[in-house]
């Protein structure tokens, strides 16, 4: 943010003063939990500040805006990432000392603001971070839930969620708006009216709900920017009942106030069985058209007319989820601002622009047509004239093709596709790494690419390195600074320049004694959580994502499972340990999912327990992973498990993490893995198994898990162990899932087909390891290659190529 704004040896004193304010008779007496609301607070004044200024600037020059639009914001803890942008860091932390505080004491108190499951919305987060340390304007819209994703507990081995009420302990940096606040209608009746050439809409017995807006504020360190992160949050629209109603209108206000309440209570987790979630569907509506108001509010405060609106405005639909801000403008615009439907339509599509995060056709989004039209009567008329105009302009095209036009539909089969909308309505339409759009190209959107090539294009995913290099690894990146200087700190491409120091083995030691004294940092973690101590020179070989079967933990274990037994059959001394950290949530309703923590967690148990291979092999569950534990695991990581299915994985983000602190990859040739190979070279990565298009040929050739099963001894001996108990416990059904497939195709993400060429990948980044130089030398590469990676990077194409935004500058 402007720095002209901060005077940063007057920090001391504001901290002090906000003690103060909160009845803190002398900075001596105050508790860790009351600096670090002070230190928050003094922060938040300055963020204040910062925004203000930074949106005078804006208007000044009439600068175009994003608006960021995604059910999820994964923003992880604040306190740190903001001083570091303030430029205060050194003074809190000098003050804090004073009274025998650390910044990290603080740091630990504050709560994961856990409002996102995973990629997509730490992705989200990585952007609004890039966003504002590039100064381009942008506001990010999302919901203020209650409570976050499921905090995660393992009981009796099992995964149990409990409720992550966050904002107690998180909710420092939330800055309430209660004057922007709006208010959002559900279901009722709609009627249509043909009067003087014009359609009039009369919407009678909806339910109301206030959205009340609290604000995130998101310096950037460098530049003037500070952008605003605003999460809506549901009130009762009415009063809540005090008693002087009847008995039967107190408890109907009641209800009314509790539904109210009850929309923005959780973060679903993803759930594409179930349906009729149709409190998700409100959720994403109560976004929309809350962020759509106040959008259009501001603009008008701006002393505009709606006409300037695609000049001043660019709306990002982060995945469908956000989609239904289509019809939600199409609705204001032309019921409450008398636009004509091409008019209105226009609008649309000089506005939206659309990312894809997934070609899993199961997580295509789609709600049943009953439920919608209920719930949202207006936007489901809209949808239908779309739907219709669409179609139509279709048939002209492609006359007769109704396979085709039935394809491209926003309705069919009872079901409004999001995804079809979302399309349709964008006027770009990306995914999330080169092989991702391509496949989206080829594959899920093949009809539309042919009928308008023009839309679609690659941008691919990046991390911002301030929370991931500069702020997680603070020994990488003083190291860093002492080699190539702090250039990379404001321009990670400069991360190239490492490259000059491939010969230099006085550095490739150093960067060894990094790893180590990060290796040691989180053995003390996990010991912290009641774990056995790791031995920091054990391989820590890392796979932390959510569960998932195309992601293949299982994979991962079958080939543990295969050492296990080697090692039983040839107990060898002075072996190198090797630690497998896993870190996963499962979706509280996917079975499988959670089936595979189970076995994860109980093959730990097994395994610690053979006396035999206790010393050797070791497999922790890490449980309760976040971005907080990212934050200490990701910099310890020597082997970055990078394995789903070649054509699955959009892109991963975790990888470039990895990759950034020095792991080198262990994958597949799937999503971002691809480009990190590329930007490596293949000699510093462990790529393996199918490629996309031959995954394809053998699934359509008929694929046959048990052919694998036959051939390899070694994959047999692992399957086969699934038949006996593991930990005391069953797990056969998964082994019949592997090679029987009883209710559907065996193995269905072809864990078998990839097994060998997995464990001669694995084999040989464990034999590398052995060779020190070799091995800092290898990580030497991958943290000189990660400067594409940044999110930086993908801001500013996003800006360039997609949303046409200048930087606002001086
Ligand atoms: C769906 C229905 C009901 C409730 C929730 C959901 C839901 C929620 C979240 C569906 C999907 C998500 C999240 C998807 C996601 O995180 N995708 C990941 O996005 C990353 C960022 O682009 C990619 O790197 C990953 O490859 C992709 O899996």
């Amino acid at each position: 943010m402007n720095k002209d704004l901060i005077q940063p040896a007057a920090f001391a004193g504001a901290m002090r003063a906000k003690l103060q304010m909160r009845g803190v008779a002398a900075p001596e007496e105050a508790t860790a939990g009351q600096w670090y609301a002070a230190t928050a607070l003094a922060a938040r004044e300055l963020l204040d500040l910062g925004q203000r200024d930074f949106a005078v600037r804006t208007e000044a020059v009439r600068g175009k805006r994003v608006a960021y639009l995604c059910m999820e914001f994964l923003l992880g803890r604040l306190l740190v990432s903001t001083l570091e942008a303030l430029g205060v860091r050194e003074e809190a932390e000098e003050e804090l000392s004073r009274f025998g505080f650390s910044l990290s004491d603080l740091y630990e108190l504050e709560r994961d603001p856990g409002l996102g499951n995973g990629g997509l919305g730490r992705l989200a987060a990585c952007f609004l971070d890039s966003l504002s340390e590039l100064s381009y304007p942008a506001i990010g819209y999302s919901l203020c839930y209650e409570a976050g994703l499921f905090r995660q507990r393992i009981v009796d081995g099992e995964q149990v969620e409990l409720p992550d009420d966050w904002i107690p302990e998180g909710g420092a940096w939330l800055i309430p708006r209660p004057e922007k606040s709006v208010t959002v209608r559900f279901g009722g009746l709609v009627e249509e009216e043909f009067r003087d050439g014009c359609l009039h809409i009369t919407h009678t017995e909806y339910d109301e709900v206030r959205a009340v807006p609290y604000d995130v504020l998101i310096p950037g360190a460098n530049g003037d920017a500070v952008n605003v992160l605003r999460l809506w949050r549901a009130r009762d629209a009415g009063h809540r009942p005090d008693g002087s109603e009847s008995q039967a209108g107190y408890v109907k206000a009641l209800r009314a106030h509790s539904a109210a309440e009850e929309l923005t209570r959780q973060l679903y987790p993803p759930d594409h069985h179930e349906e009729g979630k149709l409190l998700r569907l409100c959720q994403q509506y109560f976004l929309v058209s809350a962020s759509l108001q106040n959008i259009i509010a501001e603009h008008f405060a701006a002393g505009e007319s709606l006409s300037t609106l695609p000049e001043r405005m660019a709306i990002h639909l982060n995945d469908t989820h956000p989609a239904l801000a289509v019809p939600e403008l199409m609705r204001i615009l032309m019921d409450q601002y008398s636009h004509s439907w091409d008019a209105a339509f226009g609008m649309v599509t000089a506005l939206f622009s659309y990312t894809n995060h997934t070609v899993m056709p199961e997580a295509l989004e789609c709600w049943r047509v009953d439920l919608f039209r209920v719930k949202l009567p207006r936007i489901f008329s809209i949808v239908e004239e779309i739907n219709r105009r669409m179609t139509a302009a279709l048939f002209d095209v492609y006359p007769g093709d109704w396979d085709r036009i039935s394809r491209m539909a926003v309705i069919a089969y009872g079901q409004v596709r999001m995804a079809n909308l979302s399309v349709i309505a964008s006027h770009t339409v990306n995914g999330v790494s080169r092989l991702h759009s391509e496949i989206l190209k080829t594959s899920v959107f093949s009809d539309f690419y042919q009928y308008s090539p023009g839309k679609f294009t690659n941008v691919t995913n990046g991390i911002t390195h301030r929370r991931w290099l500069l702020q997680a690894n603070r020994p990488l990146s003083a190291l860093l600074d002492e080699s190539i200087g702090d250039g990379y700190r404001a321009d990670p491409s400069r991360l190239r320049e490492l490259l000059a120091y491939r010969e230099d083995e006085a550095l490739l030691e150093r960067l060894l004694a990094v790893k180590r004294e990060n290796k040691e940092r989180f053995s003390r973690f996990l010991s912290a959580r009641g774990a056995r101590p790791i031995d920091p020179d054990a391989v820590f070989d890392v796979q932390i994502k959510r569960l998932h079967e195309y992601k293949r933990q299982l994979l991962n274990v079958l080939k543990i499972m295969s050492l296990w037994q080697e090692l039983r059959d040839a107990p060898s001394d002075g072996r190198r340990p090797i630690v497998f950290l896993f870190g996963a949530k499962a979706a509280p309703g996917y079975y499988m999912a959670k089936e595979l923590i189970r076995l994860i967690v109980a093959l730990g148990e097994e395994l610690a327990r053979d006396p035999c291979v206790r010393d050797l092999l070791r497999v922790e569950f890490c449980e309760d992973y976040n971005v907080s534990m990212a934050e200490v695991l990701v910099p310890a990581a020597d082997i970055s498990e990078q394995i789903s299915l070649a054509g699955k994985e959009a892109s991963g983000t975790g990888c470039m993490k990895l990759m950034m602190n020095g792991a080198p990859t262990l994958g597949t040739r799937d999503g971002a893995n691809v480009e990190i190979a590329e930007a490596v070279g293949e000699e510093n990565v462990y790529m393996f198994g199918l490629g996309n298009r031959e995954v394809e040929e053998l699934w359509s050739a008929g694929y046959d898990a048990r052919l694998y099963y036959r051939t390899s001894p070694r994959l047999r001996v692992a399957v086969d162990r699934l038949y006996s108990s593991i930990g005391g416990k069953d797990f056969s059904h998964i082994g019949d899932y592997l090679i029987a497939g009883l209710s559907a195709v065996a193995d269905p993400y072809m864990c078998l087909a990839d097994f060998e060429s997995y464990r001669v990948a694995f084999d040989r980044a464990v034999l590398d390891y052995e060779d020190p130089i070799g091995r800092a030398r290898r990580s030497l590469a991958n943290i000189a290659g990660a400067g594409y990676f940044s999110s930086d990077r993908s801001i500013r194409q996003y800006a360039e190529e997609i949303w046409h935004l200048g930087r606002i500058g001086r």
